[in-house]
């Protein structure tokens, strides 16, 4: 492992960077989409060329939610198995396969939306209905991620059988743990979309069963949104420690959280159905308290890493209460970005908490409060954490230096993407808890009372989205000259060690037929009965709606 930790071989290099350039393209497309929504719902601006309002809200999220979150996941995951366990020839050339079914599913599946033929959102609700080549589209990217899950797997059965006894690398784990859960639930979309959308937009089926349809999306959606976390928990746990001159915290308590991490976060997908008509409220409540369970291994998470920092300030000789604050890396963009998606994750932990708990569900649901809740946590703590993450590993794959000029331009970025999104992710939520509603355009509903009142959140929008558009601007040029311009050196890749004399990490913690039996034991406890409802009873399928 330590042999590694200054270089790649070159054939490596080349596949990790490939994902990274897919990220940053999508970024910039994603990102403009963004902005241009939030003028059109200032209600001060009209799309030019009659592009449609909800083509460009779908671009917006299956190519940020979607497209660019796996393939900077992807990318990364592989460096950390790279750096961790190895990788072979073989293993990398079926990489290059993951990648190239990932991107041609993600061509056509763009492709499809920017014509016109699938504006129906990155959660695709039945009865809106798109053109098969979305679909066929979205099922190569999710068939190109199992290949690279299977890939990793089999990286780290490699050597587990050279290294027999020994206990695997913590981040070598936790990429296992989180392909684990990648692949048990995107099962989940993989069917609604080959056995019901697939059929039914080619015209073969002429209904399509909804409740049914949206059940599968959420039994994937939710373990979606920690598919995405997980990564970024990754560089808190055993990364960041290194830019604070600190250790790993526990290394068992960080197994123990990926493993709970793993095992509630899949049973929960009606927290997202709460609404719906048709399913047992029973379920319902059953499936909220296992929400409140995936709550648990983030507050672990929390405290670890406070834990962390608390631990590397006091061994510098900080003894007042809060003195140790004073010597994290301020400076250090490295740090500076995914600290911040650690603050912003405190009230965006606390909206989700808000948004699980039934009755206040029913007043957010609809409302931009959600839009606001993901914003902060996929938008901020993740992204500014996948910041954080490319600031040091694509110089390291590209042989170059972070300059003191481009951290200072990071630091810049860092407090762009703070300023404009409160802005933009706080007018969400006030809005939404006016009724403001979401996945919509603007509208004046016949200049209603209530309109008036979200006007000026609508606008402060539109100012953080601006705001927002200059940081990812920002971003590409900082990924530009990392990956092309700045001056040749090394650049570490930094994993933290463990405290000299951390307890010893228990076996069972490795169980992997244990946890993956224990997980697919609490999918079928949540999920059998009410699906068996939902097929038995459901109305009548829907004829597709086509825009
Ligand atoms: Fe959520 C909707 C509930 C977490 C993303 N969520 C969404 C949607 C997205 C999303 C994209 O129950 C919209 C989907 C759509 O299109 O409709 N969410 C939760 C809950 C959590 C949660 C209970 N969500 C996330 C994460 C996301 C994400 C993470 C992306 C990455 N969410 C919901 C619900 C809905 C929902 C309902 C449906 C709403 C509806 O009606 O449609 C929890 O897992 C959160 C637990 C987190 C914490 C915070 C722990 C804090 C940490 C930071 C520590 C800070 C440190 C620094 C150490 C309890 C770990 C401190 C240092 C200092 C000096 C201050
Ligand atoms: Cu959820």
């Amino acid at each position: 492992m330590t042999s590694k930790l200054f270089s790649f071989s070159k054939k490596e290099s080349r596949l990790y960077m490939s994902f990274m350039y897919v990220t940053f393209i999508s970024l910039f497309i994603g990102g403009l989409m963004g902005l241009l929504q939030t003028f059109v719902r200032s209600g001060k601006y009209t799309l030019p060329f009659g592009i449609d309002y909800y083509t460009i809200l779908t671009v917006h999220g299956v190519i940020l939610g979607l497209v660019l979150t796996t393939f900077f996941i992807i990318g990364f995951q592989f460096s950390l198995l790279g750096k961790t366990v190895g990788i072979s020839d073989k293993q990398i050339m079926v990489g290059w396969i993951s990648f190239w079914v990932m991107l041609i599913g993600t061509v056509m599946a763009s492709i499809t939306i920017l014509v016109g033929q699938a504006s129906v959102l990155y959660t695709f609700y039945a009865p809106l209905r798109a053109h098969p080549a979305f679909y066929i589209g979205l099922a190569l990217v999710i068939v190109g991620s199992w290949i690279a899950a299977f890939v990793n797997f089999r990286q780290l059965y490699v050597w587990k059988k050279a290294h027999k006894g020994e206990k695997s690398p913590l981040l070598a784990f936790m990429v296992t743990i989180n392909m684990i859960m990648w692949v048990i639930a995107s099962l989940g979309v993989a069917v609604s979309v080959l056995v019901l959308f697939i059929p039914w937009s080619l015209g073969y089926a002429e209904t399509i069963n909804v409740l049914l349809s949206r059940t599968l999306f959420w039994y994937f959606g939710h373990p979606l949104v920690y598919f995405w976390l997980l990564p970024a928990y990754m560089a808190w746990y055993a990364i960041i420690p290194k830019f604070v001159g600190g250790k790993i915290f526990s290394d068992s308590l960080a197994r123990l959280a990926f493993i709970l991490l793993l095992m509630f976060s899949i049973p929960v997908g009606f927290h997202h159905q709460l609404t719906e008509p048709g399913i047992d409220p029973t379920w319902k409540f059953i499936q909220v308290v296992l929400t409140f369970m995936v709550v648990i291994p983030s507050l672990m998470t929390a405290f670890s890493i406070f834990g962390s920092f608390e631990a590397a300030g006091r061994r510098k000789g900080f003894t007042s209460l809060f003195g140790w604050i004073k010597n994290l890396p301020w400076k250090d963009v490295r740090f500076l970005a995914p600290f911040i998606g650690m603050v912003a994750f405190i009230p965006g932990g606390a909206g989700g908490i808000i948004n699980a708990s039934h009755q206040m569900n029913a007043l957010v649901h609809n409302t931009i409060w959600i839009t606001g809740h993901f914003h902060l946590t996929a938008a901020t703590t993740v992204i500014l954490t996948f910041f954080g993450i490319t600031y040091w590993l694509v110089p390291h794959l590209t042989s170059r230096r972070l300059t003191p000029k481009l951290n200072k331009l990071g630091l810049i970025q860092t407090w762009i993407w703070t300023i404009g999104m409160v802005i933009m992710s706080g007018s969400m939520h006030i809005q939404g808890l006016l009724g403001g509603p979401r996945r919509s355009s603007f509208s004046e509903y016949a200049g209603g009372e209530q309109v008036a009142t979200w006007i000026n959140y609508q606008i402060a929008q539109a100012v953080g989205g601006t705001i927002l558009f200059v940081g990812i601007i920002l971003m590409v040029y900082i990924f530009i000259q990392l990956s092309f311009f700045a001056p040749k050196g090394v650049e570490e890749y930094p994993i933290a060690e463990e405290e000299p004399d951390a307890e010893k990490t228990p076996k069972f913690l490795e169980n992997w037929y244990l946890w993956i039996g224990i997980t697919i034991a609490l999918i079928l406890f949540a999920y059998t009965i009410p699906m068996i409802d939902i097929m038995k009873h459901s109305p009548p399928g829907s004829p597709p709606f086509d825009w």
